[in-house]
């Protein structure tokens, strides 16, 4: 049975002490608990700190992660940031391949492939995301699009234990475009990735592995991603910037 994740994605939202009161609201929001689901937040990196310092004060029910790495252990490399960066500040998750750094930043499968191998090298649980833009969904194109995303970005892994690797679907036509993906049309996708998870690592793996639904998920429309069969939770952005919505996200996938 894989275990719900609800992550929100602060993207470059927040300053330090905005993100010390948002974190500080969710933590309020959720002192009754979270059940079953895993409740994880990615702030900016320069707040990574503080809301982990929230966290470990306030005993908050939820893990902390990075919005991006390198994958290399030191160096000179401006502006980066390593694994281990990451873990001595307390990140337990990071987002990789958001489409937002593959359009925005050029990063390609190729990265999200050595910085996932990074990520798994010291424990920190990647989320890793694909989806296809506007004109291959109209090509109808999509699920072969985001199979061959899928396929490049888990070439020569391993997966010791399927919880420690994640997987969010986020169709870019679907972001910020005022056009709202269905949760069939969540489905379509997230039911080949796990497909494609089993010719990669076997059924077992594959089974196990959370597939997450991303793109203008919201508390009025979370549930019904949730019903489906290959969906197991959401990574969620504008709604996760206010300690309430993001909260009623949770309990609603309680
Ligand atoms: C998609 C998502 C979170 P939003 O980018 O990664 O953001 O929920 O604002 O569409």
């Amino acid at each position: 049975m894989r275990k719900r994740m609800i992550a929100g994605n602060w993207k470059m939202n927040k300053t330090y002490g905005e993100g010390i009161v948002l974190a500080q609201g969710l933590a309020d929001e959720l002192s009754g608990g979270t059940g079953d689901v895993d409740v994880v937040v990615c702030p900016p990196t320069v707040d990574l700190k503080g809301v982990s310092e929230v966290i470990a004060q306030a005993s908050a029910p939820f893990a902390l992660g990075a919005q991006n790495v390198y994958w290399e252990e030191s160096g000179a490399y401006t502006g980066e940031t390593a694994p281990d960066m990451l873990e001595a500040v307390g990140a337990t998750h990071c987002i990789i391949g958001h489409s937002e750094r593959r359009g925005y930043f050029g990063e390609t499968d190729e990265d999200v492939n050595k910085k996932t191998r990074a990520l798994m090298a010291h424990g920190i649980v990647p989320i890793s995301c694909c989806g296809e833009p506007l004109e291959v969904r109209e090509a109808g194109t999509h699920v072969a699009y985001v199979v061959d995303q899928i396929k490049r970005d888990t070439e020569g892994l391993e997966v010791d234990d399927p919880s420690a690797y994640v997987i969010a679907y986020e169709p870019i036509w679907a972001i910020g475009t005022g056009k709202t993906a269905t949760a069939d049309d969540a489905q379509e996708v997230c039911g080949a990735i796990r497909q494609t998870l089993v010719e990669v690592f076997g059924a077992e793996a594959a089974d196990g592995i959370r597939i997450l639904y991303g793109g203008s998920a919201k508390p009025g429309n979370v549930a019904g991603f949730l019903e489906k069969q290959d969906v197991d939770g959401a990574l969620v952005g504008g709604a996760s910037l206010a300690a309430d919505s993001f909260a009623a996200m949770v309990k609603a996938a309680m």
